[in-house]
């Protein structure tokens, strides 16, 4: 098989960039190694920035996603039993859309099948030949096939455990930063309507939790758990009386209950590989880099990502000039790490650490007080959360 582009990874970084390209008439093929019904089921982000929302739009693959989704102009932080309403529209002028990544999922493949785009699914053994010359080739299985794409070029989509990053070549001189928190986040469905107008991002002494919704009957709430904890661990009753204490306040607002239908622990990372190109091989999205999802970053990450190396092929093939694919990686790095910033402040600023002195204590409620009676420190937090930047 030949191809100007192959895309390992078709989550939203793979599919959104076969889609960018499609519509500038370069070719693409996606490899995946899970069903199309797995990757339209897998339940993750929910928060799309306005940046991520003007690029679905403008890609004309966000239609759906402006009707169903819920434009929220604000977020609540809580603590000490008050709830603090950041007024991101009011401080920013810009809002946020929660609009399930599946959903953005479905979008995006919908609009790939609908353009007769190639997407492979259930391929396995991907493996990556010739990154520092001028013909890459990746080779795989595909149901008893076993079949090789020669490319221009390769773009690692494949997430943080797949193959692409690790097949960076030797003289890229890799160099990767991570911090691994001592918490997770225990993630539930409820058929419930939604408690609250807006999203509520808790810091108690129990632990983080956060309020946030998926449909008009679905809400998405998390609390903070230890990683290496187990589903099994959680009665319904355990996690109801868990996320009330968590919650408690004196004005009267309380967490609406359902049934929970999904369960699910994600550890938390931060993670940055270095460089994110070579020769021939491209990383966008969490292949290069993870965050916390206490900023709700990482989908809006890949999106961006996504839309600076669009833009370096655009300029290849239709003006001949490599200047946007050489600086990818420096461009990509600058929005990464600001994000990275954001998303570790936001966790360290809002969950609860074992070993935390008295004195530290007091020194995060005092930047949580700090935040919601300085303007200029709200609009610092507002500024990075809609991601105006
Ligand atoms: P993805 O991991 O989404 O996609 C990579 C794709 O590559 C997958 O479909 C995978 O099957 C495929 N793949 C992997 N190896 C392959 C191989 N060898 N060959 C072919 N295909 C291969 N972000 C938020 O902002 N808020 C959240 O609440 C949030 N929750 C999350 C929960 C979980 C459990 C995880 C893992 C991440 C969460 N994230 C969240 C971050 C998440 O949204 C990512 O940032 C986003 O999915 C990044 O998109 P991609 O870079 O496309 O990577
Ligand atoms: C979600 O709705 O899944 C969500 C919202 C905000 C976050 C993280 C996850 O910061």
């Amino acid at each position: 098989m030949r191809t100007q582009v192959a895309i390992i990874g078709a989550g939203p970084a793979g599919l959104l960039l076969s889609h960018l390209l499609h519509l500038q008439g370069i070719e693409s093929i996606v490899l995946e190694s899970r069903s199309r019904a797995e990757i339209e089921a897998t339940i993750r982000a929910g928060v799309l920035e306005q940046g991520t929302m003007d690029i679905l739009t403008e890609a004309g693959v966000g239609e759906r996603m402006r009707r169903e989704g819920a434009l929220h102009r604000g977020i609540e932080l809580a603590f000490g039993g008050g709830r603090h309403r950041i007024d991101l529209n009011e401080l920013t002028g810009k809002a946020i859309t929660v609009y399930p990544q599946h959903e953005v999922i479905k979008d995006l493949v919908a609009a790939r099948l609908a353009a007769q785009g190639q997407l492979l699914f259930e391929v396995g053994a991907v493996t990556l030949h010739g990154l520092d010359s001028e013909r890459p080739s990746l080779s795989f299985t595909h149901g008893d096939e076993i079949r090789r794409i020669e490319a221009d070029f390769v773009m690692g989509c494949d997430g943080f455990h797949g193959v692409a990053r690790p097949a960076m070549p030797e003289q890229a001189r890799r160099q990767d930063y991570q911090r691994n928190y001592p918490f997770g986040w225990f993630g539930i469905l409820v058929e419930s309507a939604p408690s609250s107008e807006e999203l509520i991002y808790a810091q108690h002494e129990r632990g983080f939790a956060l309020v946030s919704t998926r449909s008009p009957i679905v809400q998405r709430l998390y609390f903070q758990c230890d990683p290496s904890d187990h589903v099994s661990n959680w009665s319904d009753d355990r996690i109801w009386s868990e996320l009330h204490a968590r919650l408690e306040n004196h004005d009267g607002w309380r967490l609406k209950e359902g049934r929970i239908f999904q369960k699910n622990i994600i550890s938390m990372r931060s993670f940055v590989s270095t460089p994110m190109q070579a020769g021939r091989l491209f990383l966008a999205g969490d292949a290069a880099h993870i965050v916390p999802p206490t900023g709700a970053k990482g989908l809006n990450l890949a999106v961006s990502d996504v839309q600076l190396l669009a833009r370096g092929l655009e300029q290849f093939y239709h003006q001949g000039s490599e200047q946007r694919l050489q600086s990818y990686g420096a461009d990509a790095l600058k929005r990464v790490w600001r994000a990275e910033y954001f998303s570790w402040m936001m966790t360290r600023l809002l969950h609860t650490s074992a070993d935390a002195t008295a004195f530290e204590c007091e020194m995060q409620r005092a930047e949580l007080d700090n935040i919601v009676n300085s303007r200029a420190l709200a609009t610092a937090l507002a500024e990075n959360y809609v991601g105006a930047f």
